[in-house]
Protein backbone atom coordinates (compact mmCIF):
# COMPACT_ATOMS: atom_id res chain seq x y z
CA UNK A 1 0.00 0.00 0.00
CA UNK A 2 1.05 3.54 -0.58
CA UNK A 3 1.53 5.30 2.36
CA UNK A 4 3.26 8.30 1.77
CA UNK A 5 0.42 10.82 1.57
CA UNK A 6 -1.27 8.76 4.49
CA UNK A 7 -0.63 9.77 8.49
CA UNK A 8 1.77 9.33 10.82
CA UNK A 9 -0.21 5.93 12.71
CA UNK A 10 -0.78 4.77 9.04
CA UNK A 11 2.42 4.77 8.27
CA UNK A 12 3.51 2.99 11.33
CA UNK A 13 1.21 0.16 10.53
CA UNK A 14 1.22 0.05 6.92
CA UNK A 15 4.27 1.56 5.73
CA UNK A 16 6.99 -0.65 4.25
CA UNK A 17 4.95 -3.33 3.90
CA UNK A 18 4.57 -5.28 0.69
CA UNK A 19 1.93 -7.65 -0.67
CA UNK A 20 3.46 -11.50 -1.22
CA UNK A 21 2.03 -14.56 -2.95
CA UNK A 22 0.45 -15.77 -0.20
CA UNK A 23 -1.27 -12.68 0.72
CA UNK A 24 0.14 -13.18 4.57
CA UNK A 25 -1.27 -9.83 6.65
CA UNK A 26 2.62 -9.25 8.24
CA UNK A 27 5.58 -9.35 6.62
CA UNK A 28 7.12 -13.11 6.80
CA UNK A 29 10.35 -13.58 8.11
CA UNK A 30 12.97 -14.24 5.40
CA UNK A 31 15.45 -16.12 7.30
CA UNK A 32 17.42 -16.99 4.69
CA UNK A 33 21.46 -15.80 4.08
CA UNK A 34 21.04 -16.19 0.00
CA UNK A 35 18.55 -15.82 -2.77
CA UNK A 36 18.66 -18.24 -5.76
CA UNK A 37 19.26 -16.58 -9.26
CA UNK A 38 16.50 -17.57 -12.40
CA UNK A 39 19.62 -18.00 -14.34
CA UNK A 40 22.63 -16.34 -14.86
CA UNK A 41 21.85 -13.12 -17.04
CA UNK A 42 19.70 -12.50 -13.54
CA UNK A 43 22.38 -13.17 -11.49
CA UNK A 44 24.56 -10.53 -13.79
CA UNK A 45 22.32 -7.85 -13.29
CA UNK A 46 21.19 -8.05 -9.95
CA UNK A 47 25.21 -7.88 -9.07
CA UNK A 48 25.24 -4.80 -12.03
CA UNK A 49 22.26 -3.11 -10.40
CA UNK A 50 20.18 -3.94 -13.63
CA UNK A 51 18.12 -5.63 -11.52
CA UNK A 52 17.20 -4.97 -7.87
CA UNK A 53 16.65 -8.59 -6.92
CA UNK A 54 17.94 -9.64 -3.49
CA UNK A 55 21.76 -11.48 -3.38
CA UNK A 56 22.88 -11.63 -0.33
CA UNK A 57 21.25 -10.80 3.36
CA UNK A 58 23.87 -8.46 4.20
CA UNK A 59 23.18 -6.35 1.01
CA UNK A 60 19.67 -6.59 1.69
CA UNK A 61 16.65 -8.79 2.51
CA UNK A 62 12.77 -8.38 2.19
CA UNK A 63 12.05 -8.46 6.08
CA UNK A 64 15.10 -5.91 6.23
CA UNK A 65 14.11 -3.90 3.78
CA UNK A 66 10.85 -3.62 4.99
CA UNK A 67 11.76 -2.27 8.19
CA UNK A 68 13.94 0.28 6.64
CA UNK A 69 11.01 1.47 3.82
CA UNK A 70 9.26 1.76 6.88
CA UNK A 71 11.60 4.02 9.23
CA UNK A 72 12.49 5.77 5.89
CA UNK A 73 8.99 6.90 6.09
CA UNK A 74 8.49 7.83 9.17
CA UNK A 75 11.58 10.26 9.80
CA UNK A 76 10.82 11.96 6.29
CA UNK A 77 14.12 10.59 4.59
CA UNK A 78 15.16 9.00 1.15
CA UNK A 79 15.53 5.54 2.84
CA UNK A 80 16.59 3.75 5.99
CA UNK A 81 19.68 1.77 6.56
CA UNK A 82 18.98 -1.30 8.97
CA UNK A 83 21.96 -2.08 11.17
CA UNK A 84 22.30 -4.98 13.79
CA UNK A 85 22.96 -2.34 16.54
CA UNK A 86 22.64 1.27 17.53
CA UNK A 87 26.33 0.99 17.44
CA UNK A 88 26.48 -0.47 14.31
CA UNK A 89 24.70 2.69 13.19
CA UNK A 90 26.96 5.14 14.62
CA UNK A 91 29.85 3.38 13.12
CA UNK A 92 28.97 2.88 9.96
CA UNK A 93 28.01 6.84 9.72
CA UNK A 94 31.86 7.82 11.06
CA UNK A 95 32.84 5.46 8.99
CA UNK A 96 31.19 6.55 5.86
CA UNK A 97 31.33 10.62 6.52
CA UNK A 98 34.62 10.56 8.53
CA UNK A 99 38.26 10.10 6.68
CA UNK A 100 42.00 10.97 7.34
CA UNK A 101 42.64 14.07 8.65
CA UNK A 102 39.19 15.33 9.16
CA UNK A 103 37.16 16.59 11.92
CA UNK A 104 33.98 16.09 13.99
CA UNK A 105 32.17 18.69 16.69
CA UNK A 106 29.83 15.82 18.62
CA UNK A 107 27.98 16.65 22.21
CA UNK A 108 29.68 15.74 25.42
CA UNK A 109 26.95 13.89 26.74
CA UNK A 110 26.43 11.81 23.68
CA UNK A 111 26.13 8.04 24.61
CA UNK A 112 29.84 6.49 25.75
CA UNK A 113 30.85 4.27 23.43
CA UNK A 114 29.81 6.72 20.29
CA UNK A 115 32.22 8.74 22.08
CA UNK A 116 34.79 5.90 22.71
CA UNK A 117 34.41 4.70 19.61
CA UNK A 118 36.37 8.35 18.50
CA UNK A 119 38.48 8.75 21.23
CA UNK A 120 40.05 5.48 21.33
CA UNK A 121 39.45 3.92 17.45
CA UNK A 122 38.87 6.55 14.69
CA UNK A 123 41.78 8.84 16.55
CA UNK A 124 44.27 5.63 15.97
CA UNK A 125 43.40 7.30 11.90
CA UNK A 126 44.48 10.93 12.72
CA UNK A 127 40.36 11.57 13.04
CA UNK A 128 40.11 14.85 15.49
CA UNK A 129 37.11 15.31 17.70
CA UNK A 130 35.53 18.04 19.89
CA UNK A 131 33.41 17.03 22.20
CA UNK A 132 30.99 20.28 23.55
CA UNK A 133 27.90 21.18 25.01
CA UNK A 134 26.08 21.18 21.98
CA UNK A 135 23.29 22.80 23.66
CA UNK A 136 24.95 26.11 23.46
CA UNK A 137 24.76 27.05 19.94
CA UNK A 138 28.50 29.19 20.72
CA UNK A 139 30.53 26.13 22.06
CA UNK A 140 29.36 24.95 18.12
CA UNK A 141 30.60 27.66 16.39
CA UNK A 142 34.29 27.58 18.55
CA UNK A 143 34.61 24.36 17.94
CA UNK A 144 34.66 24.62 14.08
CA UNK A 145 38.23 23.81 12.61
CA UNK A 146 38.93 23.92 8.55
CA UNK A 147 38.74 20.37 8.38
CA UNK A 148 35.40 19.89 10.29
CA UNK A 149 33.05 17.53 8.28
CA UNK A 150 30.63 16.29 11.16
CA UNK A 151 28.55 18.20 13.20
CA UNK A 152 26.83 15.28 15.16
CA UNK A 153 24.20 15.60 18.14
CA UNK A 154 22.35 13.79 20.75
CA UNK A 155 18.89 15.36 21.69
CA UNK A 156 17.76 15.03 23.88
CA UNK A 157 21.31 13.89 25.59
CA UNK A 158 22.17 10.53 27.47
CA UNK A 159 21.76 10.93 30.48
CA UNK A 160 21.98 14.70 30.87
CA UNK A 161 18.45 15.81 29.05
CA UNK A 162 20.08 18.88 27.61
CA UNK A 163 18.29 19.72 24.50
CA UNK A 164 20.26 20.85 21.17
CA UNK A 165 18.31 23.55 18.67
CA UNK A 166 18.27 21.02 15.93
CA UNK A 167 17.42 23.88 13.48
CA UNK A 168 20.11 26.19 14.37
CA UNK A 169 22.46 23.34 14.00
CA UNK A 170 21.67 22.65 10.37
CA UNK A 171 21.58 26.44 9.70
CA UNK A 172 25.82 26.42 11.30
CA UNK A 173 26.10 23.35 9.16
CA UNK A 174 25.13 24.56 6.11
CA UNK A 175 27.22 27.74 6.47
CA UNK A 176 30.08 25.81 7.21
CA UNK A 177 29.34 22.97 4.70
CA UNK A 178 28.87 20.13 7.39
CA UNK A 179 27.06 17.49 7.49
CA UNK A 180 24.48 17.21 10.44
CA UNK A 181 23.66 14.01 11.70
CA UNK A 182 21.20 13.86 15.05
CA UNK A 183 21.13 10.77 16.84
CA UNK A 184 17.19 10.57 17.92
CA UNK A 185 16.99 7.38 20.21
CA UNK A 186 15.54 9.31 23.21
CA UNK A 187 12.49 10.63 21.10
CA UNK A 188 11.36 8.48 18.31
CA UNK A 189 10.19 9.93 14.98
CA UNK A 190 6.98 10.18 16.89
CA UNK A 191 8.40 12.89 19.16
CA UNK A 192 11.00 14.48 16.76
CA UNK A 193 11.76 14.78 12.97
CA UNK A 194 15.60 15.95 12.97
CA UNK A 195 14.87 16.42 8.93
CA UNK A 196 12.41 18.43 8.94
CA UNK A 197 14.45 20.44 10.80
CA UNK A 198 17.70 20.22 8.70
CA UNK A 199 19.75 17.34 9.63
CA UNK A 200 21.19 15.20 6.86
CA UNK A 201 21.39 12.00 8.93
CA UNK A 202 19.54 10.56 11.80
CA UNK A 203 20.19 7.31 13.16
CA UNK A 204 18.53 5.50 16.20
CA UNK A 205 19.41 2.52 18.83
CA UNK A 206 16.12 1.11 17.78
CA UNK A 207 17.02 -1.11 21.49
CA UNK A 208 14.83 1.86 22.62
CA UNK A 209 11.74 3.38 21.43
CA UNK A 210 11.36 2.03 18.25
CA UNK A 211 11.31 -1.77 19.29
CA UNK A 212 9.82 -0.33 23.04
CA UNK A 213 9.92 -4.47 24.32
CA UNK A 214 13.44 -4.82 25.71
CA UNK A 215 13.50 -7.81 23.76
CA UNK A 216 16.18 -7.09 20.64
CA UNK A 217 19.17 -4.89 20.13
CA UNK A 218 19.01 -3.08 16.52
CA UNK A 219 20.11 0.34 14.83
CA UNK A 220 18.82 2.59 11.99
CA UNK A 221 20.40 4.97 10.06
CA UNK A 222 17.67 7.32 7.54
CA UNK A 223 19.47 9.94 5.15
CA UNK A 224 17.80 12.66 3.60
CA UNK A 225 19.87 12.78 -0.11
CA UNK A 226 20.88 9.61 -1.77
CA UNK A 227 24.37 10.25 -2.37
CA UNK A 228 24.68 10.22 1.57
CA UNK A 229 22.46 7.23 1.75
CA UNK A 230 24.85 5.22 -1.16
CA UNK A 231 27.71 5.82 0.98
CA UNK A 232 26.61 4.97 4.36
CA UNK A 233 24.79 2.10 3.09
CA UNK A 234 28.33 0.87 1.67
CA UNK A 235 30.01 1.42 5.11
CA UNK A 236 27.61 -0.64 6.84
CA UNK A 237 27.49 -3.64 3.89
CA UNK A 238 31.20 -3.82 3.70
CA UNK A 239 31.67 -3.58 7.36
CA UNK A 240 29.19 -5.92 7.89
CA UNK A 241 26.90 -5.01 10.73
CA UNK A 242 23.70 -5.57 9.17
CA UNK A 243 20.14 -6.20 10.91
CA UNK A 244 18.82 -10.06 10.94
CA UNK A 245 15.96 -10.61 9.31
CA UNK A 246 14.53 -11.83 12.67
CA UNK A 247 15.42 -8.66 13.93
CA UNK A 248 13.38 -6.74 11.16
CA UNK A 249 10.59 -9.00 12.02
CA UNK A 250 10.50 -8.06 15.73
CA UNK A 251 10.85 -4.62 15.22
CA UNK A 252 8.38 -4.03 12.36
CA UNK A 253 6.47 -5.87 14.79
CA UNK A 254 7.21 -3.57 17.66
CA UNK A 255 6.91 0.12 15.73
CA UNK A 256 3.17 -0.40 14.86
CA UNK A 257 2.56 0.60 18.65
CA UNK A 258 5.13 3.20 18.49
CA UNK A 259 2.78 6.42 19.06
CA UNK A 260 0.66 4.63 21.79
CA UNK A 261 3.46 3.30 23.61
CA UNK A 262 4.84 7.18 23.87
CA UNK A 263 1.84 8.83 24.85
CA UNK A 264 1.09 6.54 27.91
CA UNK A 265 4.65 6.41 28.60
CA UNK A 266 4.51 10.29 28.48
CA UNK A 267 1.52 10.29 30.37
CA UNK A 268 2.94 8.30 33.46
CA UNK A 269 6.26 10.57 33.19
CA UNK A 270 5.08 14.24 33.68
CA UNK A 271 3.40 12.60 36.76
CA UNK A 272 6.28 10.47 37.58
CA UNK A 273 8.40 14.63 36.89
CA UNK A 274 5.80 16.23 39.07
CA UNK A 275 6.65 14.13 41.97
CA UNK A 276 9.63 13.89 42.17
CA UNK A 277 10.04 17.55 41.83
CA UNK A 278 8.40 18.04 45.16
CA UNK A 279 10.21 15.28 46.65
CA UNK A 280 12.59 16.67 49.93
CA UNK A 281 15.41 14.22 48.89
CA UNK A 282 15.46 15.11 44.99
CA UNK A 283 18.40 17.70 44.86
CA UNK A 284 17.08 18.47 41.36
CA UNK A 285 15.15 17.09 38.24
CA UNK A 286 15.89 17.83 34.77
CA UNK A 287 12.63 16.42 32.16
CA UNK A 288 11.65 18.43 29.26
CA UNK A 289 8.04 18.56 30.40
CA UNK A 290 8.97 20.40 33.23
CA UNK A 291 8.90 24.72 33.41
CA UNK A 292 12.36 24.11 35.29
CA UNK A 293 13.91 22.51 32.58
CA UNK A 294 16.56 25.00 31.01
CA UNK A 295 15.47 24.58 27.57
CA UNK A 296 11.95 23.82 28.04
CA UNK A 297 10.79 26.10 25.39
CA UNK A 298 13.11 24.50 23.14
CA UNK A 299 11.44 21.36 23.77
CA UNK A 300 8.05 22.63 23.06
CA UNK A 301 9.28 23.80 19.88
CA UNK A 302 10.77 20.82 18.27
CA UNK A 303 9.23 17.63 20.06
CA UNK A 304 5.84 16.39 19.79
CA UNK A 305 5.44 15.77 23.33
CA UNK A 306 8.18 15.20 26.31
CA UNK A 307 9.40 12.08 26.18
CA UNK A 308 9.29 9.37 28.92
CA UNK A 309 13.10 9.92 29.96
CA UNK A 310 14.28 11.96 32.50
CA UNK A 311 16.98 12.38 35.10
CA UNK A 312 17.29 13.62 38.82
CA UNK A 313 19.90 13.64 41.33
CA UNK A 314 19.30 13.06 45.01
CA UNK A 315 20.74 15.24 47.93
CA UNK A 316 22.48 12.16 49.07
CA UNK A 317 24.65 12.20 46.16
CA UNK A 318 26.76 9.03 45.18
CA UNK A 319 25.65 6.49 47.70
CA UNK A 320 22.37 7.81 48.09
CA UNK A 321 21.76 6.78 43.98
CA UNK A 322 23.06 3.32 44.64
CA UNK A 323 20.56 3.08 47.67
CA UNK A 324 17.91 3.99 45.54
CA UNK A 325 18.98 1.32 42.94
CA UNK A 326 18.98 -1.64 45.98
CA UNK A 327 15.02 -0.47 47.19
CA UNK A 328 13.35 -0.01 44.07
CA UNK A 329 11.20 -2.74 43.27
CA UNK A 330 9.21 -2.61 39.90
CA UNK A 331 11.70 -0.13 38.35
CA UNK A 332 14.49 -2.79 36.70
CA UNK A 333 17.60 -2.24 37.52
CA UNK A 334 19.27 -2.31 34.01
CA UNK A 335 20.71 0.09 31.54
CA UNK A 336 18.93 0.64 27.97
CA UNK A 337 15.86 2.45 28.00
CA UNK A 338 12.42 3.20 25.92
CA UNK A 339 11.05 -0.30 27.16
CA UNK A 340 7.28 -0.77 28.03
CA UNK A 341 8.53 -1.71 31.82
CA UNK A 342 10.38 1.18 33.72
CA UNK A 343 13.84 1.05 34.21
CA UNK A 344 16.33 2.33 36.36
CA UNK A 345 20.06 3.06 36.28
CA UNK A 346 23.08 5.42 37.71
CA UNK A 347 25.22 6.49 35.04
CA UNK A 348 28.07 7.26 36.90
CA UNK A 349 28.86 3.48 37.92
CA UNK A 350 27.39 2.25 34.89
CA UNK A 351 26.75 3.23 31.17
CA UNK A 352 29.09 5.87 31.37
CA UNK A 353 32.09 4.42 33.92
CA UNK A 354 34.06 4.18 31.12
CA UNK A 355 34.17 8.35 30.66
CA UNK A 356 36.78 9.53 32.63
CA UNK A 357 35.86 11.87 35.89
CA UNK A 358 36.93 14.96 34.02
CA UNK A 359 35.14 14.54 30.72
CA UNK A 360 32.06 13.05 32.92
CA UNK A 361 31.98 16.41 35.23
CA UNK A 362 32.33 18.71 31.80
CA UNK A 363 29.37 16.80 30.41
CA UNK A 364 27.30 17.26 33.64
CA UNK A 365 27.31 13.53 34.46
CA UNK A 366 27.23 13.47 38.15
CA UNK A 367 27.46 11.26 40.72
CA UNK A 368 24.50 11.85 41.82
CA UNK A 369 22.28 11.70 38.06
CA UNK A 370 19.74 8.85 38.06
CA UNK A 371 18.33 7.73 34.93
CA UNK A 372 14.93 6.92 34.78
CA UNK A 373 12.75 5.90 31.73
CA UNK A 374 8.98 5.69 32.34
CA UNK A 375 7.02 2.56 31.01
CA UNK A 376 3.25 1.85 30.74
CA UNK A 377 3.17 0.41 33.45
CA UNK A 378 -0.09 1.73 36.18
CA UNK A 379 1.29 5.41 37.30
CA UNK A 380 0.66 4.62 40.41
CA UNK A 381 2.53 1.85 40.73
CA UNK A 382 5.76 3.38 39.57
CA UNK A 383 5.38 6.35 41.98
CA UNK A 384 4.41 3.85 44.99
CA UNK A 385 7.84 2.38 43.86
CA UNK A 386 9.69 5.05 43.91
CA UNK A 387 8.18 6.40 47.51
CA UNK A 388 9.67 3.28 49.20
CA UNK A 389 12.96 3.62 47.85
CA UNK A 390 13.19 7.07 48.19
CA UNK A 391 12.02 6.54 52.41
CA UNK A 392 14.67 3.83 52.48
CA UNK A 393 17.66 6.61 51.72
N1 LIG B 1 22.59 6.11 20.94
C1 LIG B 1 22.00 6.31 22.13
C2 LIG B 1 21.41 7.64 22.45
C3 LIG B 1 21.94 5.27 23.06
O1 LIG B 1 21.33 5.50 24.22
C4 LIG B 1 22.52 4.03 22.73
C5 LIG B 1 22.51 2.90 23.69
C6 LIG B 1 23.13 3.86 21.48
C7 LIG B 1 23.14 4.93 20.61
C8 LIG B 1 23.75 2.57 21.06
O2 LIG B 1 22.76 1.64 20.78
P1 LIG B 1 22.89 0.04 20.93
O3 LIG B 1 24.10 -0.37 20.17
O4 LIG B 1 23.03 -0.26 22.38
O5 LIG B 1 21.62 -0.46 20.34
N2 LIG B 1 22.21 3.26 24.98
C9 LIG B 1 22.23 2.51 26.04
C10 LIG B 1 21.97 2.98 27.33
O6 LIG B 1 21.71 4.15 27.62
N3 LIG B 1 22.03 1.99 28.18
O7 LIG B 1 22.38 0.83 27.57
C11 LIG B 1 22.55 1.07 26.16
Amino acid sequence: MKTKDKGFNTKLIHAGAFDDEFGSATVPIYQTSTFRFKNAQHGADCFSGKSDGYIYTRIGNPTIRAFEQNIAELENGFDGIATSSGMGAVSSVYMALLGAESHIISSDAVYGPARGLLEQDFSRYNVEASFVNTSKVENIIAAIRPNTKVLYIETPANPTMDITDIATCSKIAKEHNLLLVVDNTFCSPYLQKPLDFGADVVLHSITKFINGHADIVGGVIVAKDPEIYKKIRHSMVYMGCNMDPTQAFMVLRGVKTLAIRIERAQENAMKVAEYLQSHPKVAWIKYPGLESHPQFELAKKQMNGFGSMMSFGLKGGYEAGRKLMDNVHLAILAVSLGGVETLIQHPASMTHAGVSKENKNAAGITDDLVRFSVGIEDVDDIINDLKYGLSNI
